[in-house]
């Protein structure tokens, strides 16, 4: 955290951080980059979630024209009058939310649409009582989100098969249950020009930083820098991920970890606002159904190795996670010790 004499007004309740600059050798982090439909693809996938919880699908077929139509939707919204917006809120935690995330005091320079998915199955959409704005909007979110769960399914296939373990659906079927617990997220971080107030090595939170709590996490955005990811092997040393409009970013979730006993392990990352360029992301959170035993999957288990977590369902971490603040290890609870 960066302690400043005069912070802007505006900024108040939002942490400043220490931000990795653009041209620090140090903070280089080349991506790894998938092809899911390339020889070698799952051992390549496995490789990335062990070493970083974190990589980039290339060529993943999801047509441009999906992609385009829900960005140009979502900047619509973003952009209409606030009372408009604020009718689709507060988000509780679903809805439109501005600066609030969560119920226990973390803020950001953003707004948001958070949403519930329904569908088991081939299919997966906006559900009934989640308030979209218009029904392009959730037209839009329903082609996007068929296409995108799909990746997220190959992405889990990919991760068994890397694995060695069976049968090959023993992840995805957790996400294509009709149970299972999806949720979509729109953000708009705006411009931030009084960041050029700040010293150059402060960063403003634009999201706070966290690990995603499902199994992954498949996030596109526009071309506007301010991800960051921790690297598991360097003291958690934060490296800003170079954007990449036509990727899609997956991030692997608490619940990977779990259940592949910590082989797999949740990335923490973070946004940072940029000081010139609005950011637009939109991410699918590929959860289990609120029943599902989170316990990793028995063939990942040698000869007398235990469990590192105690018996828990997706529920009863769902229900302490919105008892938690952002940053905080949602897994040390279940661990054992
Ligand atoms: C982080 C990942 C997703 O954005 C999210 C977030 C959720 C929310 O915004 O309502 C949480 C956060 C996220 C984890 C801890 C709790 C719940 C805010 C918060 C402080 C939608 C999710 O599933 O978990």
């Amino acid at each position: 955290m960066v302690v400043l004499a005069a912070k802007p007004p505006a900024l108040d309740q939002i942490s400043l951080l220490r931000s990795p600059q653009p041209g620090d050798a140090a903070s280089f982090f080349g991506v790894p980059a998938v092809d899911l439909s390339s020889p070698g693809s799952a051992l390549a996938v496995v490789d990335a979630c062990e070493r970083f919880g974190f990589f980039k699908v290339v060529n993943h077929g999801v047509p441009t024209g999906v992609v385009d139509r829900l960005e140009a939707e979502a900047v619509r919204f973003f952009a209409s009058p606030q009372p408009d917006k604020d009718a689709c809120g507060p988000a509780n935690p679903l809805g439109y939310g501005n600066k609030r995330i969560g119920r226990n005091g973390d803020m950001g320079w953003l707004e948001y649409l958070l949403l519930a998915l329904d569908g088991g199955g081939h299919a997966a959409s906006v559900a009934k009582a989640s308030p979209v704005p218009s029904s392009s909007l959730r037209d839009a979110v329903n082609q996007y989100v068929a296409a995108v769960r799909g990746l997220a399914t190959s992405v889990l296939e990919a991760v068994v098969e890397g694995l060695g373990v069976a049968p090959r659906d023993a992840l995805s079927a957790m996400v294509t249950d009709a149970a299972s617990d999806q949720v979509f997220r729109i953000n708009h971080y705006p411009a931030c020009p009084l960041l050029q107030r700040l010293p150059d090595s402060c960063g403003v939170t634009g999201f706070g930083e966290h690990t995603d709590p499902q199994l992954v996490s498949v996030l596109r955005s526009n071309g506007t820098a301010g991800l960051q990811v921790a690297l598991h092997d360097d003291d958690g040393r934060w490296v800003p991920v170079p954007p990449d409009r036509d990727a899609f970013f997956v991030i692997v979730g608490d619940s990977l970890q779990v259940l592949t006993n910590g082989r797999l392990k949740s990335v923490r990352h973070r946004v940072v606002a940029n000081s010139l360029k609005p950011r637009v992301s939109m991410i699918y959170f590929a959860g289990p159904a609120p029943a599902q035993r989170m316990a990793p999957l028995p063939q990942l288990l040698g000869h007398g190795e235990q469990s590192l977590y105690r018996d828990f369902t997706w529920g009863d971490y769902k229900k302490a996670a919105y008892r938690s603040r952002l940053g905080d290890n949602r897994l040390d609870p279940f661990r054992v010790l």
